[in-house]
């Protein structure tokens, strides 16, 4: 057979394990993995490695965050940054406008995608309601329709639900075959050490990391885990920062409860003295659950290490730091409350392991593959089209160099947001190309194509199967 492309001379980490071997791919597909293919195009990857294409299963993208408040990031600009990060697949959670119903949303969604992607897209849904007609109507249709995973919160005014809530959303993925992802950090007394801190005059950005401390998402990690128990569901718990919380997920294993976690680079990397920068510099670094600190990015790493944590996600969360529609916001500077909530990292998300896991020695390339691209196809319904390198597989690869060392730096990111929270952070192992379905999408850090990201419609999780 001759192939529409090869690529030659890269050490390939392939579904069966890493090797050397070409890579024949053919109509957007990989079509054989060997030794002296032919091909009509020929990418040279001597010294490179082939990982599978990222696929960040935790992205926000034009989502609506408030009035006044923007995004900032498209799907233009959200998957142009995800493709120079090495990414081929994400999964931006659908979020419902206030008075939108879910399939509503889902429909602007798509929409706001439709053209404009530089990587391939699905979505998650976010259930912030349940009234009958959402639940008994809208998301058994959309879970029928491929939208096989959705998040709900436990922290937020206007997004948290009730324990019973949750149990009704839970009892609805049961039924329908759907993944449930929890945001577990517990509102009430989140709400109870924010107003103490305001009335003590404790406002500035670094007070968002004292204000939901650790017992804070640990009772809401154990809480949520209870409920998926009751209400006999498998769950994710989504961008775990510390090892209490890890604890939990370890114990309802070993009960034999099927509890998947996720961590992200924030919680290996940042720690709450970031948000304590002058100034209003801190308000770089709010996200939820914030930045901990460095013994436990140790507790993160081990469950890394482990095998507690089966996702590795960005929780690519945008917005502008100058910018009154962004971090600065009106009231940000009087308190934290007002400072939108989330950091961008879609491009910086591979990379980022890759040099603290892989050039460091605390992770194999399989695992490496597993924990950014694998698992998510497998827990998302995506496998065996996307995450692996394998015959059959969409030809979604990332060539890796391993030895470029270099910053990371806001001016040579993509994403819309005006900062980064890793500007100086030195990294070893970058992506110099993306390709998706075969057609490169980044080279040399610098996106090459015209959008042509497709919708993936997704079957129910590995696990329901
Ligand atoms: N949760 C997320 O998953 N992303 C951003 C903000 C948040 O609280
Ligand atoms: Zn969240
Ligand atoms: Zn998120």
């Amino acid at each position: 057979m001759t192939h529409d492309l090869l690529i030659k001379g890269a050490r390939v980490v392939s579904a069966s394990g890493t090797t050397h071997c070409e890579i024949g791919i053919k109509g957007g597909v990989i079509a054989t993995l060997g030794h002296d293919l032919a091909g009509t195009e020929v990418i040279d990857a001597t010294g490179l490695i082939a990982l599978p294409g990222g696929i960040d299963n935790h992205v926000h993208i034009s989502q609506p965050s408030g009035p006044g408040i923007v995004m900032a990031d498209d799907f233009t600009s959200g998957t142009r940054a995800a493709a120079c990060g090495g990414n081929t697949t994400v999964l931006p959670f659908c979020l419902p406008e206030d008075g939108q119903t879910l399939r509503e949303a889902v429909a602007a969604y798509r929409a706001k995608a439709e053209g404009n992607c530089l990587t391939d897209v699905a979505f998650h849904l976010i259930v912030k309601e349940t009234d009958p007609v959402t639940l008994g109507q809208d998301l058994p249709a959309l879970i029928e329709a491929g939208y096989t995973s959705f998040k709900v919160f436990m922290t937020y005014q206007g997004l948290a639900l009730s324990d019973r809530q949750i149990l009704e959303v839970m009892s609805v993925a049961k039924t329908h075959g759907a993944m449930v992802m929890v945001h577990a950090e517990n509102e009430d007394a989140i709400e109870f050490l924010r107003d103490r801190a305001e009335r003590s005059g404790d406002t500035g950005p670094y007070h968002h990391a004292t204000t939901r401390p650790v017992p804070v998402e640990r009772e809401a990690t154990h809480r949520a885990i209870s409920l998926a128990e009751i209400a006999g569901v498998p769950l994710t718990i989504v961008h775990v920062s510390n090892g209490e919380a890890t604890e939990e997920i370890m114990r309802a294993r070993q009960r034999g409860l099927t509890v998947f976690a996720e961590t992200c680079p924030q919680y290996i990397t940042l720690t709450a003295d970031d948000l304590d920068r002058d100034g209003f510099e801190g308000a770089k670094y709010v996200c939820s659950p914030p930045p901990r600190t460095r013994d436990e990015w140790d507790n993160i790493w081990r469950g890394i290490e482990t095998g507690v944590f089966d996702l590795f996600s960005s929780d690519h969360c945008p917005f502008r730091f100058v910018d009154t529609a962004g971090k600065d916001a009106p009231g940000a500077r009087q308190s934290f409350r007002n400072i939108p909530n989330g950091i961008p990292g879609v491009e910086t998300r591979l990379p980022i392991l890759f040099s603290e896991g892989v050039v460091k020695g605390r992770l194999s390339l399989d695992r490496f593959a597993a924990l950014t691209a694998t698992n998510h196809a497998r827990l998302y319904g995506l496998y065996p089209r996307k995450g692996a390198i394998m015959v059959g597989a969409d030809a979604d690869i990332a060539l890796w160099d391993p030895t470029l060392t270099k910053p990371i730096r806001q001016v040579d990111l993509h994403h819309g947001s005006d900062y980064t929270p890793w500007e100086g952070f030195e990294v070893t192992g970058w992506p110099v190309r993306t390709l998706l379905r075969g057609v490169t999408t980044m080279k040399d850090g610098a996106p090459v194509a015209t959008p042509f990201g497709q919708h993936l419609s997704r079957e129910a999780p590995d696990v329901l199967r």
